[in-house]
């Protein structure tokens, strides 16, 4: 007997109705298969098209300013947290600074931040580590640089690891909260907001999480810097760097890993107090390069809860903008700069003579507790501003 299954044609037989039964069975298996086939091929394609489609934009490294003039600018920040369970660098480079503005005209730029929790490496010689919050995965978050009359959206994501809700203040936003009651953003969740830069200057931001403090002493800040149209006078070199203090369960040298203290926090009894979130990271490899004759601008911070007699030991600030503002008169040839907790300044250095010069808080017990950093000028020395050589007699 023929099968029906191999012959699937019209029963010419009347009232052999099994046969052609079966025949359409079979006929209505294949159009089935067919049709199953082409519809997972037709979302298979769909899938590989929406997936280059959201790899196109990539995101890129650091704050990337790309676009001038008019239109709308896209700013991306990316996370850099490193595996779980190892303590990453935390330190952000003190050259990660974020493009000068040259634009005149009003823009739309664009953040994306995220908040982190992440074992960092607080005191890489003592092998001592801790838990921060940051903006970014590191310390200080990301330097945001937009122009006076720009609208800046803040896109905050708070990531699916992080164990409390956070969010943003900055203190360039003229609106409630400084954007803090609109972008409290739970675990794994996003939240948006915007303003007007209407100020131009140097300003902090942090996040306004209760307990503020804690959220602050664990590594939640950075700084936004709101250019005048055309931008600030260019200089030779720029830097960004924060200071800020910590507060841990264990004496500074400790090793292992050490967690806030809030007994400490509350009574005001740091045991740390940090460049760019961690012991060492503007000294060796972190160290700031310069050239003999090069003006170069740093971008200062205190972005915890002391303030900071700010100075740079072997040179002269010869410009400074006091507390960070602009458009304001400018003080000339100061040796130190004090900068209060949530303030900032940006001061000018022309080096006149090659050497090491140290970055310190003057309140130099801090030294020891975690605060130096390094200057290392390149040139021809100068005998006429500077003679002599280092002297150390042992005894
Ligand atoms: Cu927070």
């Amino acid at each position: 007997m023929a099968s029906t299954y191999a012959s699937p044609r019209p029963n010419p037989e009347p009232g052999n109705n099994y046969r052609a039964v079966a025949a359409w069975t079979a006929l209505a298996s294949i159009i089935t298969v067919t049709l199953t086939v082409l519809i997972g091929a037709f979302y298979w394609v769909d899938a590989q098209v929406k997936a280059q489609a959201e790899n196109a934009p990539s995101t890129s490294s650091g704050t990337t300013a790309a676009a001038h003039g008019h239109g709308t600018t896209t700013t991306t920040t990316t996370t850099t947290a490193g595996s779980a369970g190892s303590a990453v660098e935390i330190a952000r480079a003190a050259t990660d600074v974020a493009p000068p503005i040259a634009r005149t005209v009003p823009t739309t730029v664009q953040y994306n931040l995220q908040t982190v929790e992440v074992e960092g490496a607080l005191d890489p010689a003592n092998g001592t580590t801790y838990k921060y919050w940051t903006f970014n995965g590191k310390v200080p978050g990301p330097m945001l640089r937009v122009m006076q009359g720009d609208t800046v959206v803040i896109h905050l994501s708070n990531a699916d690891g992080s164990a409390f809700t956070h969010s943003i203040d900055l203190h360039a936003v003229s609106g409630t909260g400084g954007g803090s009651g609109a972008s409290q953003t739970l675990k794994g969740a996003n939240s948006t907001f915007s303003f007007k830069a209407l100020n131009p200057g140097l300003y902090l931001y942090h996040c306004a999480t209760a307990p503020v403090a804690t959220h602050v002493a664990n590594g939640m800040y950075g700084m936004i810097l709101v250019e005048p149209p055309g931008g600030l006078p260019r200089v030779d070199r720029e830097y960004y760097v924060m200071q800020g203090e910590m507060y841990t369960n264990a004496a500074f040298g400790t090793k292992g890993h050490v967690e806030l203290s809030e007994t400490k926090l509350l009574s005001e009894q740091p045991n740390y107090y940090v460049f760019d979130g961690r012991v060492g990271a503007l000294t060796g490899a972190g160290a700031l390069h310069a050239s003999v004759g090069d003006r170069v601008r740093i971008y200062f911070g205190v972005g915890t809860f002391k303030s900071s007699a700010f100075h740079v030991i072997g040179t002269i600030f010869d410009t400074v903008y006091p507390d960070g503002g602009v458009g304001g008169p400018l003080e000339r040839n100061v040796g130190l700069v004090n900068v209060p907790a949530g303030g900032t300044t940006m001061a000018e250095i022309v080096f006149r003579v090659p050497g090491t010069y140290v970055i310190v808080d003057h309140a130099l017990q801090r030294v020891q507790e975690g605060a130096s950093g390094q200057i290392i000028v390149d040139g021809p020395p100068d005998p006429s501003i500077f003679n002599g050589s280092a002297q150390m007699t042992p005894h």
